[in-house]
Formats: C-alpha cells, sequence, structure tokens
C-alpha cells in the first residue's frame, strides 16, 4: 500500500484510531509515541493571530507592467513589460480570526511582488488615509476599537473618546462610517498604499509618490442591514467570495496607478503630503497608469500560505524607498517585528516568504534555520575572503534632508492643512444625497450605542466640524432616537 500513514519523522504507523493499551481496556502506554506526537502537534497548531487584520484571505497572481514610468523609478518590477509573480491578502481590521468578514471595517489591501531584485510589499488598505498621522498612538487606537479589559466586550464609549480626542481621525472615520466602509466583497472596492512613497530614476532623481489600485470590477458595496445579515449567515462571506472567483476562473483585476509629485513640491505644497490623514487631489497630481494585478491562483494551504504570510512596509527594491511619514517609518519596524514574534526569527526563509531573489548575507541560525551558506562563506563582514559585500549602487535607496533638534511635536502644518478639511470635502462633495442619508444614519447607530453624555456631545461636535449642516441632523437624529427609545420603553411598561 503506498498511502499509509506516518509519524511526523516518516515512520508507518499502526493504527490512526486505538491507542497502545494493556489488554483492550486496560492502561494507555506512555511510549505510545504517535499517540504523544497527534496530541502534542494538535496542542500547537495555532500560532498568535495577527494582532490587527486577523481576519483575512488571500491568493496568488502577476503583475504586469502596461505603461513607461521608467523616468521617475529604476524598479526593476515596474520597468515596462516586467511580469512579476505576487501574493495578496485582503482582510479586515479590528475583528479576531473568526470574526465575520462584513463587519463594518477599513479592510487590508496588501499585496507582494517578487521581484528580481528582492521582495517588494505594498501594504495598504481600501481607503487612501488612516486615523493617526504618528504611529507612537497606534497601540491606544486599536485598544479603543477592540475590548473592554473588564467585560472583554466592543464599546462605542471607548470608541468615540478616542476618535473626539483625536482630530485627525475624521477624515478616515468619514471613510469608514460612508458606504466603502461594507465592501460587497474584496475583488469590488480599490486599494491604496496609503503613505507617500519615494521612487528613484535610474538618473537618481527622486519622486514622491502614492499608489492606487482600481478593481476591473468596479466597485460596489452593500447596505448596513445586508451586511448584518450575511455576517449571522456566513462568517466568512469574503474569503468564500474570493476562493470561488478564482476556482471558477473569475481573476479578479486592479489597475495600479500612481500620483508623482516632483520632489522639490513637497515643501511648499498647500497640504503636508506626508500626512497620512490627507489625499492629494488628483486635480493637482493626476493619475499615471502603471500596469495590472490580476489574482488567479488560489492558496492550496491557507495556513502555510496566508496565516503565514509577512507582508511588510520594511520591504523595499532599489528605485523605492520610504518618506518621512511617521506612520511609515513606524511601521517598518513593527512588521518585521511582530513576524518575528507571530511565526519565528527565520519566517523569511518560509516558501510563501523567500524572494526570488538570491539572499547574500551574514544572518545565521536561529530557530527553524534551514538554508544557509556555503561552509566557505565568511560569517563576518568586511573580510578577506570574498563573503558578499555591499553595494550603495545597486540598493538605490532613496534620501531626503531635513535637520532641527530632536522634538516631539506635531507635523509641520502646511496652508491649507486641517484635521476636517477633507473629511468635510468627501462628505459634501463625493457623497450623493443617498450616500449623505446612509452616512447619517450610521453616525446615528453608532454613536446611540455611547453611554457617556459628555462623549456623545463630542461625538457630535466632532461631525459638526466635519460639516454644520451634518452636525446639526446628527444632533436631530440622535434625539429623535432617544424619544422612540423611551416611547418603545413606555410602552414596553404598559404592555408589562
Ligand atoms: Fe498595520 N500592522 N500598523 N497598518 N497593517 C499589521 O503586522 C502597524 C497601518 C495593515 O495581511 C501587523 O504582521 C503599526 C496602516 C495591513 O498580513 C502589525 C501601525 C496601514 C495589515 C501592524 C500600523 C496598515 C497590517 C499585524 C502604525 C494601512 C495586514 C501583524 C504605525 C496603510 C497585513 C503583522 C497582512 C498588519 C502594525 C498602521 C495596514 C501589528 C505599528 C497606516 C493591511 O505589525
Amino acid at each position: 500500500m503506498s498511502n499509509f500513514t506516518t509519524t511526523q519523522t516518516g515512520t508507518p504507523v499502526s493504527s490512526d484510531a486505538h491507542s497502545l493499551s494493556t489488554g483492550a481496556d486496560g492502561a494507555v502506554a506512555l511510549h505510545d509515541r504517535y499517540l504523544v506526537e497527534k496530541l502534542a502537534q494538535f496542542n500547537r497548531e495555532r500560532m498568535p493571530e495577527r494582532i490587527v487584520h486577523a481576519k483575512g484571505g488571500g491568493a496568488f497572481g502577476e503583475f504586469v507592467v502596461t505603461e513607461d514610468v521608467s523616468k521617475y523609478t529604476r524598479a526593476a518590477v515596474f520597468q515596462p513589460g516586467t511580469v512579476t509573480e505576487t501574493v495578496q491578502r485582503f482582510s479586515s481590521v479590528a475583528g479576531e480570526m473568526g470574526s465575520p468578514d462584513t463587519w463594518r471595517d477599513v479592510r487590508g489591501f496588501a499585496m507582494r511582488f517578487y521581484t528580481t531584485e528582492g521582495n517588494y510589499d505594498i501594504v495598504g488598505n481600501n481607503t487612501p488615509v488612516f486615523f493617526i498621522r504618528d504611529g507612537i498612538k497606534f497601540p491606544d487606537f486599536i485598544h479603543s476599537q477592540k475590548r473592554l479589559p473588564g467585560s472583554g466586550l466592543r464599546d462605542a464609549d471607548m470608541q468615540w473618546d478616542f476618535w473626539t480626542n483625536s482630530p485627525e481621525s475624521a477624515h478616515q472615520v468619514t471613510y469608514l462610517m460612508g458606504d466603502r466602509g461594507l465592501p460587497t466583497s474584496w475583488r469590488e472596492m480599490p486599494g491604496f498604499g496609503s503613505h507617500t512613497y519615494q521612487w528613484i530614476n535610474a538618473a537618481g532623481e527622486r519622486f514622491w509618490v502614492k499608489y492606487h489600485f482600481t478593481s476591473n470590477q468596479g466597485n460596489s458595496e452593500m447596505t448596513g442591514a445586508e451586511a448584518e445579515k450575511i455576517a449571522g449567515a456566513d462568517a466568512d462571506y469574503y474569503r468564500r467570495d474570493l476562493y470561488e472567483a478564482i476556482a471558477e476562473g473569475n481573476f479578479p483585476s486592479w489597475d495600479l496607478h500612481v500620483q508623482v509629485m516632483p520632489y522639490e513640491d513637497a515643501k511648499t505644497y498647500r497640504f503636508n503630503p506626508f500626512d497620512l490623514t490627507k489625499v492629494w487631489p488628483h486635480a493637482d497630481y493626476p493619475l499615471i497608469k502603471v500596469g495590472t494585478h490580476t489574482l488567479n491562483r488560489n492558496p492550496e494551504n491557507f495556513f502555510a500560505q496566508i496565516e503565514q504570510v509577512a507582508l511588510s512596509p520594511a520591504n523595499l527594491v532599489p528605485g523605492i524607498d520610504a518618506s518621512p511619514d511617521k506612520m511609515l517609518m513606524a511601521r517598518i519596524f513593527s512588521y518585521p517585528d511582530a513576524q518575528r514574534y507571530r511565526i519565528g526569527a527565520n519566517y523569511n526563509q518560509l516558501p510563501v516568504n523567500a524572494p526570488k531573489a538570491p539572499v547574500n548575507n551574514y544572518s545565521q541560525d536561529g530557530a527553524m534555520r534551514f538554508s544557509y551558506n556555503t561552509p566557505e562563506t565568511p560569517v563576518y563582514a568586511p573580510n578577506t575572503l570574498g563573503g558578499p559585500v555591499a553595494d550603495a549602487a545597486l540598493a538605490g535607496a532613496g534620501s531626503w534632508e531635513n535637520d532641527g533638534a530632536l522634538v516631539r511635536s506635531a507635523a509641520t502644518l502646511h496652508s491649507e492643512d486641517s484635521d476636517f478639511g477633507q473629511a468635510g470635502t468627501l462628505y459634501r462633495e463625493v457623497f450623493d444625497d443617498a450616500a449623505k442619508q446612509r452616512f447619517l444614519e450610521t453616525i446615528t447607530g453608532a454613536i446611540s450605542g455611547v453611554k457617556r453624555p459628555h462623549i456623545r456631545e463630542a461625538a457630535i461636535q466632532y461631525w459638526t466640524n466635519v460639516d454644520a449642516v451634518l452636525g446639526e441632523k446628527l444632533r436631530l437624529s440622535l434625539a429623535q432616537g432617544e424619544t422612540t427609545a423611551n416611547e418603545k420603553a413606555e410602552f414596553v411598561g404598559v404592555a408589562e
């Protein structure tokens, strides 16, 4: 028989159904090594879930460069005609691994290009901005979105106390509470790199860029009621949709565009171009197409390939670099740190994380190491024995100028910077009347869960700062909700 069961070490086993015991009904033998191995392996099947973006799904694909953007970047992955294998993972932010896909939330939109120059990862969301602009607030922000320490329950007071005390969150919360917070599927939503990055061309000229992924399936959203119903019926609604679409050969794709800002413009632009809570109006810096990303292959093993994929903004390639965005710089530390903790020191050697380019350095050992240098390769640098040597020209790193004493302060304000300005523009100019009505209903529902009056008042003021008419409508809508609730309570009183 060829398909026989073995231990983890490849030795055939006697039974998958009966433990070794003294007599049919006797004591189980401790030396039943397969029983012990099977139970011990089972106890170690879970590794820590991602502390954010724990629930998700993903697939493999390819990116094809259809245009010529070589005047902006030397990155091999973005040269005309280049085709690069990719992996992409979609996710929600606050929910745990078993949470419903269709809870209202921002969606993770993270991908890796396995380029000839090493892995390049764009780890963004389905919104172009974020809730905060300094990474030091991230743990607090996430704590406020997750669970109360005592009851273990999620809590509207926490959420709105954080948001109303972090006014920079208004733009992203407007996206979150708008239609974008409930996409019909991962296939029918856009993606963004969100941050500003730096591109460097072959002549060493530097540009600032923002990434936009436009869905070729179009954008589509569901209502709160639809999302709530689906959440109860199928917690894996988005994951199933993506898997079945690809299995049926219905391959989703996105066109990648970039906005390109000349290096010198950054200093005088009307918005702080490195402030993650702001967008660059397309009228200022129009979209320039780069190519098309298509997802065309499902994972063979969800845990090995999607649970263990370690996507990180630290994975940058020659011709692409970070920018003086405080959030991006904090993320560049945090993702590899989280992945070393969650997966292990040698997580980049796992097949799904291993680059398609040679690894050549002096790192060694660490648990689960299974690829290594030849015995002749020195384990230190500098050396005279032919070990790898760093090459700045090959590394193609970017740079920028900034100086000043070490300070802890808010970002420099540019002429039109404000915490509520772009949120108000989004609400007034992008939401049509129907979307505005849905938005009012959503924030009314969310804020009606707030118990403390001072936080409720702060939330009304927060939205008044976004748009005065909206603030008035919200105050009225909350008051009406309260009246209705009191009437209901009175009614129940009578019924009793
Ligand atoms: Fe994340 N984020 N993040 N985040 N994030 C993680 O990395 C973090 C931020 C995003 O599908 C973690 O491996 C910090 C912005 C996505 O595997 C963690 C800060 C944006 C994913 C982490 C941010 C994101 C993550 C969790 C503030 C959009 C899932 C485990 C400085 C632009 C990627 C892990 C995947 C995952 C840290 C803010 C998106 C904990 C410290 C801004 C899509 O390292």
